[in-house]
């Protein structure tokens, strides 16, 4: 069984970072050790949150893992709390590169053309720093144009999500992937172009509604699906197709949870379409 390490924060309540990566990449058969970043209440999007840094944990916590020889088929951040943290984090993949895990990193900073109430305006600077370490980077299209300094559009053609995917590219990353592309109405998905000029899109319809912590949904599905083997383009279909199922449960249940996806009771439908893509490699 493959290992990785998650370091992002956990958000007591609120699904997202931690309490989705640790149930959606165990499911996938993938043993998912956890460094906390910091711990909140609840996510920033409540009207009002707790926050504790756990910045200074980072670096004992690695040593504690480095003397005991522990290490990770792949390291997967998202949410990080400042700047600093950015570093550290940075320090970290270089510290545990020995046995070449594979990174991932989602830049989750910003959504429909705004940071994140908790981040200043040089966060994205920091942030790109830690892009240039990764083999894959899962920005949205709003983190992705603070990561380049380009213009945030909601309107744009093809060569507008080239350049951006390009230009995430020249940061130093292996693969840039954008997701909440659309060039139609009614169809969302993704895209991808990597070092080699190699270029992977995969649309579905586009959901109405939105959820809190779908990018986290996404992005844990995406190691996961690495993990156990699957192509990127493979384990971006399923991501996607996942994060689909979830909107429409959250959507159709009665609970109306406003403040995250209902990721949980559709792990089986997960689990179905991992086993269908694993059993073909
Ligand atoms: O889903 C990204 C995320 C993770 N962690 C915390 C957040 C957010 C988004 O707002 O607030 C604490």
């Amino acid at each position: 069984m493959k290992r990785i390490v998650t370091l992002q924060d956990i958000s007591c309540v609120g699904c997202c970072s931690t309490t989705v990566a640790l149930p959606v990449i165990s499911a996938m058969g993938v043993e998912c050790s956890i460094l906390p970043t910091a711990v909140l209440s609840n996510h920033t999007m409540f009207k009002e949150f707790t926050c504790v840094d756990l910045s200074d944990q980072i670096e004992p916590i690695a040593e504690a893992w480095k003397r005991q020889n522990i290490a990770f088929d792949g390291i997967y951040t998202g949410y990080l709390a400042s700047e600093e943290q950015c570093g550290q984090v940075a320090e970290f993949f270089d510290r545990f590169s020995e046995n070449h895990p594979l990174i991932i990193v989602d830049p989750a900073m910003a959504d429909n053309g705004k940071l994140y109430p908790a981040f200043g305006e040089t966060f994205p600077a920091a942030m790109a720093k830690v892009c240039a370490k990764a083999d894959v980077i899962l920005p949205n299209i709003t983190e992705a144009a603070l990561l380049t300094q380009m213009p945030y559009k909601t309107e744009y053609d093809r060569d507008y999500i080239r350049e951006l995917l390009e230009k995430l590219l020249d940061l130093g990353c292996g693969t840039a992937v954008l997701t909440g592309v659309s060039f139609e109405p009614g169809r969302l998905g993704v895209a991808y172009l990597d070092r080699n000029g190699k270029e992977f899109t995969y649309f579905t319809k586009w959901c109405e509604q939105s959820y809190h912590g779908t990018g986290d949904i996404f992005a844990s599905t995406v190691t996961g699906g690495l993990m156990r083997g699957l192509d990127l383009g493979a384990a971006l279909t399923i991501a996607v197709d996942y994060v689909v199922a979830c909107i429409e449960q959250t959507a159709a249940s009665e609970s109306g949870r406003w403040y995250g996806a209902e990721f949980e009771p559709v792990i089986p439908e997960l689990c179905r379409m991992l086993q269908e893509r694993v059993t073909a490699i």
